[in-house]
């Protein structure tokens, strides 16, 4: 037997060194961690905050696109873009689902997020302008999602990884649909091509800046890489979602918004250009074009929901208390 530690009133934590060597000894092992294994209080927390903030760009993300659902231009693409959506709010229930194992319920979840506490990708606070930003936000937005999550399947965290297993397939499917959608748009009229043009021209960029910070500048990706909750740096993902983007930018004729982008015949990719890194920042503190009516949708969405929160409550509270009566 070994002594786990102790986790402080005001949530310092004092973990012995040989708990934490045999935590890690698993890790490295690669054995997955279960919702009822003993964790360091950092393990913990790391995933409620990473799981948490991917569950609401989740959601946060269902509000740009559901904004097209009315305005679809046929009934086919109607019926694809209803289905994404709804992939959407099912992701964000598997993750919270999965967050909830971890001993934080969805209730403090969303009351951060609304507060501004809790993050949610900074992708979503950019507003949708025209229905080729459906298409471009389904090529890369879905793309770098599936370049980012792809690894997470792997997850040393066992309801992460298994939730991601079919996230990605679905996101699969958006990211085909979006690159369908464009690539329509690319091959029709001169001002079809123009739409697509500039969709990719607005959404380049905040595509590249989903990976987060440069690795230099990554506060948490050491910990979660020795953690195995994170299997590539952020810089690593970048780079190949660069690699895989470029071509398919070629075959549709479009240009990528990046006079620097050059093959690097030595390191076998694509040098970029310079990110914004003032944008990044301004935009992940809640200053970006569309934060604030995303958080207004958000909080309206979560008040409007409350009598079938207290409903469905009020229901298991009277199934428990019949089947104690019955026992
Ligand atoms: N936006 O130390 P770092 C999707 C924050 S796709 C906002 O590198 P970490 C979808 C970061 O949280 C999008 N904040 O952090 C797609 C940290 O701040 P805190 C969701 C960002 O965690 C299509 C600080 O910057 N996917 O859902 O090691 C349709 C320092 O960063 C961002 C996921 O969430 C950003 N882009 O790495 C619908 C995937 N980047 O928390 C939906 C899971 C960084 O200390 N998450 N920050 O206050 C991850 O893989 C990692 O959390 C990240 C960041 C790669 C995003």
């Amino acid at each position: 037997m070994y002594s786990q530690g102790l986790i402080g009133a005001d949530g310092s934590t004092t973990e012995t060194p040989e708990f934490l060597e045999r935590f890690q000894r698993r890790i490295d092992a690669e054995e997955k961690i279960e919702p009822n294994d003993a964790m360091p209080e950092g393990y913990r927390r790391t995933l409620v905050r990473q799981i948490g903030q991917h569950a609401h760009s989740e959601i946060v993300g269902m509000l740009p696109e559901g904004n097209w659902i009315t305005r679809a231009p046929s009934l086919r693409r109607k019926a694809a873009l209803l289905a994404k959506v709804q992939d959407e709010g099912g992701h964000g229930l598997y993750l919270y689902a999965a967050a909830e194992t971890l001993g934080v319920s969805r209730e403090q979840m969303t009351e951060e997020l609304l507060s501004g506490k809790a993050k949610y990708s900074s992708i979503f606070n950019y507003p949708t302008l025209t229905w080729a930003d459906i298409g471009v936000i389904g090529w890369l937005v879905d793309g770098a999602a599936i370049m980012n999550q792809i690894p997470l399947c792997r997850c040393s965290f066992g309801p992460y990884a298994r939730a991601m297993i079919r996230v990605c397939k679905e996101e699969s499917f958006h990211q085909r649909q979006g690159y369908e959608i464009v690539m329509t748009l690319a091959q029709g009229t001169p001002a079809q091509k123009a739409m697509a043009q500039d969709a990719l021209n607005r959404w380049w960029w905040p595509s590249i800046m989903m990976f987060g910070p440069h690795d230099a500048d990554s506060e948490h990706s050491d910990q979660s890489m020795a953690w195995k909750i994170k299997r590539f740096t952020n810089d690593e993902l970048r780079q190949k979602f660069i690699d895989a983007t470029v071509p398919q930018a070629e075959y549709l004729d479009l240009t990528l918004p990046d006079p620097d982008l050059k093959w690097n015949e030595d390191k076998g990719g694509y040098d970029h250009g310079p990110i914004d890194w003032d944008e990044f920042w301004r935009v992940v503190k809640g200053h970006g074009p569309m934060a604030k009516d995303r958080i207004k949708d958000r909080k309206a969405a979560w008040d409007k929901g409350a009598w079938v929160r207290e409903a469905a409550l009020a229901h298991a509270e009277k199934r428990c208390a019949r089947k104690i009566a019955a026992e």
